[in-house]
């Protein structure tokens, strides 16, 4: 029974693509803080156990604190899946946890019609440790990447999400990651319980295809009692691409002192596109709810729906990219393009 198991994960291969994070990292000089170290030998050195799961090849894309993550990186990860994506069943990508549903959501705009299991994970502390949650994210995720998932997907703490549904919600519990708006796609107990009823299917959408991000400058404005608009308004020039406005709750901004609405309309009429988030990280934005946020949508303000933020950013980022004017964005935005958002 054993040996036909493994016969049968051994047939597939699985490129585990190293980015850095904590995962890989040690204490070192001169404060002991975490940082990331050489990295020479691939984490099957570590985890020889993964060889039973699949047939492992190790790729260094980079080595980096996900703080560090930059849309040139972003770029590179899509750019290694390319290359390789013929020639493997599924990928892995060690990544930090800070920035992974940055990374993750930007892979699902950014590649399109995927029909293999692109799963991201990492830990919240080093391999290296006794105490590591690494090992059974690593053995989670490089099965998950064996099986017929084409998602790209965060593995952590025995859950599968969707990555652009994901984020993280913890910086001391191993259980760092959660998916508010949408089902797990799976949960690891004494079986693997895949939830296909939310996993897309594998005939989803046509041909593979590869896109790459462009620098872009998002102006990132949070609503508290107290936000003085007008220490914003000299983000309403050339150099601003977009601007995301983390709401409140539904959707809601300050609609009397303070207003917001002269500082939409004004980024309107410049034709930078104004996309309003939410604070709550449960349910959905409705600008039709409330005052406060009907005059932000009268003004032009665009709903996130029940996007995530790191999602709705990363979306932003994809569609800026495309060089799509306001009322485009705003068409695209509304619509959901690879999972992202409730229908
Ligand atoms: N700072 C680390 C990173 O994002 C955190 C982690 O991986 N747990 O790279």
């Amino acid at each position: 029974m054993g040996n036909c198991f493994n016969e049968v994960k051994m047939s597939k291969k699985i490129l585990m693509i190293h980015t850095g994070g904590t995962l890989g990292m040690a204490e070192g000089k001169p404060d002991n803080s975490l940082k990331p170290v050489q990295f020479q030998e691939s984490v099957v050195n570590f985890v020889p156990e993964l060889n039973q799961l699949a047939d492992i090849e190790t790729v260094f894309a980079f080595n980096i604190d996900s703080a560090n993550l930059t849309i040139k990186h972003i770029n590179k990860l899509v750019e290694v899946i390319k290359e390789n994506y013929e020639l493997y069943d599924g990928f892995v990508i060690i990544h930090g946890t800070d920035a992974m549903a940055y990374s993750g959501s930007a892979l699902s705009f950014l590649i399109k019609n995927n029909k293999k299991p692109i799963i991201l994970t990492g830990s919240q502390k080093p391999l290296r440790h006794i105490r590591t949650d690494a090992r059974l994210n690593l053995i989670n995720a490089v099965e998950f990447a064996t099986m017929d998932i084409p998602e790209v997907a965060i593995c952590f703490n025995s859950k599968l999400m969707r990555a652009n549904r994901a984020t993280k919600v913890s910086s001391g519990d191993f259980d760092a990651f959660d998916s508010p708006n949408f089902p797990y796609l799976a949960t690891v107990g004494v079986e693997i319980n895949l939830n296909n009823r939310c996993i897309m299917p594998i005939s989803f959408g046509g041909e593979i295809e590869f896109n790459f991000l462009k620098e872009k400058n998002i102006v990132h404005i949070k609503t508290f009692p107290g936000l003085n608009p007008s220490i914003y308004r000299h983000f309403l020039n050339n150099d601003t691409d977009g601007i995301i406005v983390e709401a409140y709750a539904t959707g809601n901004i300050p609609i009397l002192e303070n207003s917001l609405i002269p500082f939409i309309i004004e980024a309107n009429e410049l034709g930078i596109p104004v996309i309003i988030t939410s604070q709550a990280k449960r349910g959905k934005i409705n600008l039709d709810a409330y005052e406060c946020g009907r005059k932000a949508k009268e003004a032009g303000a665009i709903s996130a729906l029940d996007m995530t933020i790191e999602s709705a950013i990363m979306k932003f980022q994809y569609l800026l990219s495309k060089d799509y004017n306001v009322s485009e964005i705003k068409k695209l935005f509304l619509k959901n393009i690879s999972g992202e958002i409730s229908e």
